[in-house]
């Protein structure tokens, strides 16, 4: 495996508490790990991190029911296999929602920032972002206080201190409207595939919007989706009146029913899709510059004289101390100086070059070997998934 396709790819969600970040984590489990999606699983990298992820798949049924929010930040290694073949690491983390509010607190404690700092790290270093909005919250509120309650006011923000971090590299963005299934979304918001609540999201998270738009040029990929963990009609959704303040929705899993997540596969499928067509870039760009390495040693061989090869002398001497058989090439050397001079370095320089040039060409062998694997793994995935279906305002 070469260095770029052992570079793990990140996933962040970015979502404050209650946006169903676990809750989306613990379907990736039911599906794609208890389960499969058409040949394509996920898995855990390993024992150590296998009991926390398969913990999380369990979770799926309480915490759809009970209000436990996650009390520490994890970060679940994982891999996805397609078939029989394992395509890629990735690295996904769940946290505490609270940290993102925590992170505009005036005075923090030790434990605080250090959880804080773990988490602005992961996202800042992510190749795919996913930002959760509650639909319910969404659909149901206005102006200000909207933004106050899907976390709007505190995300968009941080993407305008992440952004010079992030624009290094290529990057997804996916808004997920969350919880799309509740019977508590207006039904005007349902519509056409959810467009008029995607606008809604598109204006409360307009930062990240904008930071999106402002990188197509560098290639970058942003859409909203509509994910759900129960499904249509699966669930009850009740307003609970909060101590006289905002209205807060809990959601129950009617009985005896099953949840049948949608959608979750493309939001993750997507990402990666989109981390390993950047990995190919990457490739690209490494087989350019071998390329023009390639071409300037060709012209600086073409142009040795091999009579004024002395000129070359310190290369080869150089070269022969480091080569492996020393002392046999030392011996030579000094018997050549003597015999050829110029005609020995000249000569001997031109095989250097020639060697290096076989390197070069044949690390752009490899890379291209990796370029095709990861095209055919794309391919097979879309074959599997389609992608696209669903997606909301991707560009
Ligand atoms: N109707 C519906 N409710 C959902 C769905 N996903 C999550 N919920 C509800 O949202 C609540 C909170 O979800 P979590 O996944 O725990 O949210 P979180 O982002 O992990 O929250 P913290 O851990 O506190 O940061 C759950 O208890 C469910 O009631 C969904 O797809 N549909
Ligand atoms: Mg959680």
């Amino acid at each position: 495996m070469s260095d770029i396709l052992k570079k793990d790819i990140n996933i962040a969600m970015v979502g404050i508490s209650g946006s169903g970040k676990s809750s989306f984590l613990s379907s990736l489990n039911q599906i794609f790990t208890l389960s499969s999606v058409n040949g394509i699983t996920i898995l855990p990298r390993n024992d150590e991190n296998q009991n926390d992820f398969f913990t999380i798949g369990k979770l799926s049924s309480f915490s759809i029911n009970d209000d436990i929010g996650t009390d520490r930040t994890t970060i679940y290694k994982l891999k996805l296999k397609v078939d029989s073949d394992i395509l890629c690491n990735f690295n996904f983390i769940d946290y505490r929602g609270g940290v993102l509010v925590d992170m505009f607190k005036p005075n923090k404690s030790k434990e605080e920032k250090q959880e804080i700092e773990k988490t602005k790290e992961y996202i800042k270093n992510s190749d795919a972002i996913l930002v959760l909005a509650d639909s319910i919250l969404l659909s149901n509120n206005t102006g200000m206080s909207k933004n106050k309650l899907i976390g709007a006011d505190k995300i968009n923000p941080l993407f305008n201190i992440f952004e010079d971090n992030l624009s290094k590299k290529q990057m997804s963005f996916l808004i997920l409207l969350t919880k799309s299934d509740s019977d508590a979304i207006l039904k005007e918001d349902k519509l056409n595939n959810y467009s008029s609540l995607a606008n809604k999201a598109l204006e409360s998270f307009n930062v990240v919007y904008e930071c999106a738009k402002r990188h197509v040029k560098d290639n970058w990929n942003f859409g909203i989706l509509p994910i759900t963990c129960i499904g249509e009609g699966n669930s009850i959704t009740n307003e609970v009146q909060n101590n006289g303040k905002e209205k807060i929705y809990v959601s129950k899993l009617k009985e005896n029913i099953d949840p049948a997540p949608k959608n979750i596969d493309i939001a993750i499928l997507s990402s990666i899709v989109n981390a390993l067509r950047y990995k190919i870039e990457e490739y690209k760009d490494e087989n350019d510059k071998l390329d023009k390495y390639i071409k300037e040693l060709t012209e600086e061989k073409d142009n040795i004289k091999i009579l004024n090869g002395s000129k070359y002398k310190h290369y080869v001497e150089s070269y022969l101390n480091k080569s492996s058989n020393k002392k046999t090439n030392k011996n030579q050397v000094s018997k050549n100086k003597i015999n050829m001079s110029g005609f020995f370095y000249g000569k001997k320089y031109k095989e250097i070059l020639d060697e290096k040039i076989e390197i070069l060409q044949k690390e752009i062998k490899l890379n291209n070997k990796d370029i095709k694997f990861i095209e055919e793994s794309i391919d097979k995935i879309l074959n599997k998934v389609d992608i696209d279906k669903n997606l909301i305002f991707s560009f």
